[in-house]
């Protein structure tokens, strides 16, 4: 137990910038907020703390469009300040890790308005290519079918260099070419760029968007996508669903360069003696290439491939077999020596409360906490936050904006990212500014950070008792999964070899229900003491028990 590395049973928070803390009152979230808020993210029980992108950006994308990865986006603040935020981190003992955006960047990076310009280092740094000629009009066209994750061509013609360049999100955002040994080398070096500022480690964005088929050699033409077999799931051509992308996403090639990034985050540990630096890597992909992400026997690769399953997958109607499948499924297939880990939200999903329904946050939390691994939460999560509403007028993610006032909220990623709900004065205490950038999303006079500390129980209180038990509780790091799978229900233990255990119930129907703990799993002992209960199920922390009926109240 003692022996472990600080990450590996970890609990990582994602930090959206921009909506977490403003501290100069222009309505938008940044560093010196998050400076302030630190003690919060320590005392709610974190080790390490992702921060969504900070960098230079003309932000059409909300940073996830970098016009400079060496500096610091100045609404955010400076490079100082992100230094002080890394020092006042590592002085309460919480790791720093930042977002990495490598697959494109913005259309106003130096480096790819010298490539629009044809300057030979970087002419090639980008996807470029001619077009085609439509054989029946004659016209140009897009060098092939290919759909951007916000919609439409991934192709963009550009007057200037009178090319297409490829952007797999949006058109704002142009494909590095990872063809090129050139940009495989710059991007190293912006990695090194800020470890030697003292950073922990890196989330790696949208992976298997890293590599794409390369032209056809006798051809000169880029092959087409494959239309989805049953379109009914996905009728509209220009979605990014109507297509297999078997030519641009989670090509083999995307391997390799996770694994030359371990090396340089390795090399750095080994040269300067610093403690492990941690990779996380986001990619929406095969179960076996997830499992490749965390290397492949002779290379390492990713210490976190996020483990996105549970936050796909599971829903109102799963039955606790689903939920017992998805932690065995990772558990059981991992290879030797890596760890889980288990993700239910993020800044691009609908945020758990609203997708669970508030009352079931804690039941979520608990699940997530109590796994054998490493848990992600997207702040707000651990108090049950929910998405907030916003209004067409208000939409500002391209995804919404690419499409129209009737369907906008289908694609919209903006209610998953309205402001954090601190207190119940002006904005729940997020900013001064009368305008926020996004709205604030839900009524917050009795439901914020500052009132759930004050009450006697509250989701914030349930999420910081499951923290604090999993950092003491050997049970927790190092036992077992042993599981029962009921009809609305799922139990589990978690077992220390000192023999010390945990109990799990998760009422997932919504019907009481009666266990027995001796039938479950042997004799027990005969009283046992709740430690952790959700709000709804009627049970007290402190609580004695009886072992052989313990009653868990539905949920609704
Ligand atoms: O997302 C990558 C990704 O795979 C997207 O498809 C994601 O699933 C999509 O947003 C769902 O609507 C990352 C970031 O997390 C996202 O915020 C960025 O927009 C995207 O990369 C481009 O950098
Ligand atoms: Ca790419």
């Amino acid at each position: 137990h003692s022996e472990r590395d600080w990450w590996e049973n970890g609990n990582f928070y994602q930090i959206y910038p921009r909506s977490f803390k403003d501290s100069n009152g222009d309505g938008i979230g940044d560093l010196n907020g998050i400076l302030e808020k630190l003690d919060y993210v320590k005392d709610i029980g974190m080790d390490g703390v992702w921060l969504s992108p900070i960098f230079q950006s003309p932000m059409a994308d909300f940073g996830y469009d970098i016009s400079d990865y060496t500096k610091v986006q100045p609404e955010y603040g400076t490079t100082e300040d992100l230094e002080s935020l890394i020092e006042k981190a590592h002085s309460l003992g919480l790791h720093l890790i930042l977002d990495f955006v490598p697959n494109h960047t913005s259309d106003e990076h130096e480096w790819f308005q010298r490539s629009v310009a044809n300057d030979s280092y970087y002419r090639d740094f980008y996807i470029w290519h001619d077009g085609v000629i439509n054989a029946t009009t004659g016209e140009r066209q897009p060098p092939s079918n290919w759909i951007s994750q916000f919609r439409y061509s991934a192709w963009e013609w550009n007057e200037q260099r009178q090319q297409y360049y490829l952007h797999q999100f949006g058109i704002k955002q142009p494909d590095l070419n990872y063809r090129n040994p050139n940009v495989v080398e710059d991007m190293k070096n912006v990695l090194r760029f800020w470890l030697a500022r003292g950073i922990d480690g890196f989330r790696i964005d949208a992976v298997p968007f890293l590599f794409e088929a390369d032209v056809d050699p006798t051809t000169g033409t880029y092959p087409d996508e494959p239309v989805i077999a049953d379109t009914s799931s996905c009728p509209d051509p220009d979605d990014w669903c109507h297509l297999n992308h078997i030519y641009t996403n989670s090509l083999p090639e995307i391997f390799d360069i996770v694994y030359q990034w371990r090396e340089v985050v390795d090399q750095w540990k080994l040269e300067y003696d610093t403690d492990t630096k941690v990779l996380l890597t986001e990619a929406y992909t095969s179960f076996e290439n997830l499992m490749r992400m965390y290397g492949d026997g002779v290379h390492n690769g990713s210490n976190i491939p996020f483990n996105f399953e549970m936050m796909a997958d599971l829903n109102n109607q799963s039955t606790a077999s689903d939920y017992d499948y998805y932690v065995r499924h990772w558990l059981d297939n991992m290879p030797e020596g890596v760890y889980a880990n288990w993700v239910l939200g993020n800044h691009d999903n609908p945020r758990l409360a609203s997708r669970f329904g508030a009352q079931r946050a804690d039941l979520m939390n608990i699940f997530l906490q109590t796994l054998p691994g490493i848990a992600v939460t997207y702040n707000g999560e651990e108090y049950g936050l929910e998405d907030g509403y916003v209004s067409w007028e208000d939409s500002v993610d391209p995804q919404a904006c690419n499409a129209d006032p009737d369907t906008y909220q289908k694609y919209s990623r903006d209610p998953e990212r309205t402001p954090f709900l601190w207190d119940n004065t002006k904005n729940a205490g997020f900013s001064t500014a009368n305008r926020t950038w996004l709205p604030v999303g839900q009524s917050y006079e009795s439901n914020n950070v500052q009132a759930q500390e004050a009450a006697e129980n509250s989701h914030l209180k349930i999420f910081k008792k499951l923290t604090g038990l999993r950092k003491s509780e050997p049970a927790f790091s190092d036992g077992d999964y042993e599981s029962v799978v009921g009809d609305n229900w799922l139990s589990y233990r978690r077992q220390a070899a000192t023999g010390d255990a945990y109990y799990i119930i998760l009422n997932i129907g919504n019907q009481n229900v009666t266990l027995n703990f001796n039938e479950l799993y042997g004799y027990v002992s005969g009283k046992l003491e709740v430690v952790a209960s959700s709000l709804q199920s009627g049970l007290e922390n402190g609580q004695q028990v009886d072992s052989d009926s313990l009653e868990a109240k539905a949920y609704n």
